[in-house]
């Protein structure tokens, strides 16, 4: 990066300051006396945007020059958060740029809040593939990402009259300065056509595909920093492009719309994420979105690797595809075409450096989002793909059989066509194309390997393994919470940062008073942060003193934001009776978004705003309780949010929640957790130990079991007089006045329909459990003890450690020297 025409030194606070005037003029083209804070935002970005490409560079030299084995981590999402601050904090210039900029009259902060936070992704699975990128990047590991550029990204969410109101996210309109377009880098993406199959010279079967509609996928390069390493990776996202901009027959004769349909059809392809992460809607935009990406990238993989290494044969040797759920899995049989049908392999030979190359992470347990794709649709959308998922079921089905003799069942379970909908079992071809499955907490790779995938595990020991998830305290505490981190590394040191287990010197200050008044000092000041953002947002505002209770994550009834509402209900009711003992204050703080299709869910966010306008507004109550619902819960919000957080909600119904990974951000912030014993709460358990963290409810054995017994949740209402009380509260029209049966959609969920996530069944367990939050609240040092204590036990909670057990255990690379 230039300062005139001189390199930047970026430790020199007058060099950066000449730089910023450079780009400000050169690149920006604006006049630095009239420079608003866009155009700020818009010349620290590309400064920096410089240093980015050298390093970059210097990255992948030493990548060819050593020709390393790679990792190329295919995700259709990716919630990589905001830029600026990040690409400063790791390359260690923060406090120069703020210094810089600050002799220049501008303020650091406020340009950074210039930047659009980039939403390319719906919750857990995008982030932990944005955590993954920069422990890789900060571990030195040859790690390479590849995702959709999506021109709108998960929509942001107001409340209007209490409801969700989608918009879009045109997070692209003003630019994006982060990213390097790659014209030259294309690929023609084919869809619909025929297959034309014939003999070649020595007699062999031959098919080609022909008559194809296609696409062009161009890519856009993000860089990717990791914390105080010179590696730099790289993101790259595919936009679709049509290939003919102009269709000359319809424009000759004079017709404009048409000659430019083509392509407004074609580039729909990359315009919008699907706004679910727990459903599969199966929708043919959404197949092609999926095999979009999954060609461009594995068309560039190939095309990479032919250049440094000439061998097909090598592939497996050089490269490792990682595939972030099923989402990319036609990337087995695409794998097979361009092998089979570009560079002539045979079938055996393909095989096996196919099932080389892949690996797949399961990320759900719940059936509904298991995907699958109708016959027909593959038929006419990708008919040569679908003949080679045959043939790969044709060959896996022998082993069955081999496997299992005379056992229909297993045949019937194992196939990767489901015979009964005429549907393509997604997660199937993921598993039989991969060397290693693997699930993300150690409660849901045993439910999958017991109850989801059983026959595969029996026929292919120690292929499912577990990673169990991790977040990166780079962004989740070093970025996010300066104020714990400078008194973390005041106390124990900066080791931290890159090595989250040197937490635990933390331990022994757990019994020092001086430093737990400090560390309630910083929970202080961060929720009176939160206080703040909150009430710009809502115009509620929360009184810092009362206990922060959160729970922000997607709407979905299997997380059971239901159950917290109803805990709330429950406090409002023994508040207005004036019962002792009265608890709080509390500030019950949800936030998050439900699909937009998915009406219990946005019924349930309803009912939270309903029941927050009751309570807000109630004198009797609201010094005592107070129910904020935040809306647009994102990266950014949660960066403010976590925080300030005294206890975190991690309340799924046991056994439905693969990982979490809020259950992490928030302990490693000095949240408590009250939780249920499913997915990685029980490893958080484990680490933090039982008395630091309010376990309540059954176990994902005993849902199984109560399911199988019969289970009634009209008999749990009748046996519960405080629940009977809330039911009919919700039910009765109270929270809804106007309109009385507004609520009676959840009341049948629980009743008609059996109550499918045990949230009646739980109820006593948790009011029991909040109850003995409410009273360690009331000892604040003892309070203070535990939060310390779940800080220094969450070493294992890095996606440092989650990284370190793929690169080791699944992909076999080592990191980079450079
Ligand atoms: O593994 C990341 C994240 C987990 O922490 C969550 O528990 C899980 O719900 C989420 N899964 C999805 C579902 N995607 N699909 N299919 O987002 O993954």
């Amino acid at each position: 990066a230039l300062e005139g025409d001189r390199r930047v030194d970026t430790q020199d606070v007058d060099s950066i300051q000449r730089a910023l005037i450079t780009y400000m003029v050169r690149v920006v083209g604006t006049d630095p006396r009239s420079a608003g804070p866009r155009d700020w935002f818009l010349t620290v970005s590309h400064l920096l945007k410089g240093i980015l490409s050298e390093r970059g560079m210097t990255t992948s030299r030493a990548q060819y020059g050593q020709g390393t084995r790679r990792v190329y981590y295919l995700s259709m999402e990716f919630l990589t958060g905001r830029r600026l601050m990040k690409h400063l904090l790791d390359f260690g210039v923060e406090s120069k740029m703020r210094e810089a900029l600050e002799g220049l009259g501008q303020d650091l902060d406020a340009i950074a809040e210039e930047e659009p936070d980039p939403a390319l992704g719906n919750g857990g699975l995008g982030r932990l593939a944005a955590c993954f990128l920069d422990s890789m990047a900060t571990h030195r590991y040859p790690g390479y990402g590849y995702g959709i550029r999506y021109q709108f990204g998960m929509f942001s969410q107001t409340i209007e009259d209490g409801q969700q109101v989608e918009h879009p996210d045109n997070w692209l309109h003003r630019g994006n300065p982060w990213e390097f377009v790659r014209y030259g880098v294309n690929y023609p993406v084919r869809f619909h056509g025929r297959i034309v199959c014939f003999k070649d010279e020595k007699g062999r079967q031959k098919c080609q595909w022909v008559d194809t509609e296609d696409v062009l996928a161009m890519a856009y390069d993000m860089k990717v920093t990791g914390y105080d390493s010179p590696v730099i990776s790289n993101l790259r996202l595919w936009s679709a492009q049509s290939t003919n901009a102009f269709d000359l027959r319809y424009f000759n004769q004079g017709n404009y719309i048409e000659a430019v349909k083509d392509k407004t059809t074609s580039e729909t392809l990359s315009k919008v994420l699907y706004p679910m992460d727990s459903t599969v809607l199966g929708q043919e935009l959404r197949l092609k979105q999926e095999y979009f990406f999954v060609s461009a990238s594995l068309q560039d993989i190939v095309a990479r690797h032919l250049r440094a290494h000439k061998d097909l044969a090598l592939l497996p040797d050089k490269i490792t595809i990682q595939l972030n759920d099923t989402h990319p899995a036609l990337a087995v049989p695409e794998m097979m075409r361009i092998l089979m049908d570009v560079h002539g392999l045979d079938w055996e030979p393909a095989w096996d450096l196919t099932r080389g190359i892949f690996c797949y992470t399961n990320h759900t347990l719940l059936p509904e989002a298991l995907e699958t794709w109708p016959i027909g649709m593959l038929e006419h959308v990708l008919p040569r793909h679908l003949e080679i998922i045959y043939q790969i079921n044709h060959d896996h089905l022998q082993q069955v059989r081999f496997r299992f003799p005379g056992d229909m069942e297993a045949l019937r379970r194992m196939s990767l066509v489901d015979d009964s909908t005429q549907r393509i079992r997604m997660a199937h071809l993921a598993i039989v194309g991969s060397k290693r499955v693997n699930g993300v907490a150690a409660l849901h790779t045993r439910l999958l390997r017991e109850n989801v995938f059983p026959e595969f595990d029996e026929m292919s020991p120690g292929k499912f393994v577990n990673v169990t998830n991790g977040v990166t305290q780079r962004r989740w505490l070093l970025q996010c919470n300066p104020g714990l981190s400078d008194l973390i590394t005041e106390a124990i040191g900066d080791a931290w940062t890159t090595d989250l287990t040197a937490l635990t010197a933390l331990e022994p200050l757990a019994e020092d008073s001086a430093f737990r008044a400090r560390f309630m000092a910083v929970k202080r000041i961060n929720k009176e942060r939160l206080a703040v953002h909150m009430k710009g947002l809502t115009g509620v505002m929360a009184d810092p003193d009362s206990l922060f209770d959160v729970q922000v994550k997607r709407i979905h009834e299997y997380k059971r934001q239901l159950l917290n509402v109803l805990h709330v209900i429950h406090l409002y009711i023994t508040i207005r009776e004036g019962g002792a003992p009265v608890p709080g204050p509390r500030t019950v703080i949800v936030g998050g978004k439900a699909a937009p299709g998915y009406h219990l869910a946005k019924l349930i966010i309803r009912l939270i705003n309903d029941v927050a306008l009751t309570i807000n507004n109630d004198p009797q109550v609201r010094d005592r309780l107070r129910v904020i619902f935040m809306p647009n819960y994102n990266v950014s919000n949660a960066e403010v949010t976590i925080p300030g957080a005294d206890l975190s909600e991690q309340i799924s119904t046991a056994g439905t929640e693969a990982s979490g990974t809020g259950n992490m951000k928030f302990a490693l912030n000095g949240a408590l957790t009250i939780g249920t014993l499913d997915g990685a709460n029980i490893e958080i358990k484990e680490e933090v130990g039982d008395d630091n963290i309010f376990i309540f409810g059954l176990t994902a054995d005993e849902v199984a079991q109560t399911k199988q017994r019969g289970y009634n949740p009209w008999r749990v209402v009748e046996e519960d007089a405080d629940l009977k009380r809330v039911i009919d509260m919700i039910t009765s029209g109270f929270f809804s006045p106007q309109q009385v049966n507004r609520y009676h959609a959840i009341r049948d969920a629980l009743f008609e329909e059996g109550d499918r996530y045990m949230v009646l069944a739980d109820f006593r367990a948790y009011l029991d459990a909040q109850a003995a939050v409410d009273a360690l609240y009331q000892d604040p040092e003892t309070w203070a003890r535990k939060a310390i204590l779940n800080v220094a036990r969450m070493g294992l909670f890095s996606s440092d450690r989650s990284i370190h057990t793929y690169a080791d255990d699944i992909w076999s690379i080592k990191p980079m020297e450079l």
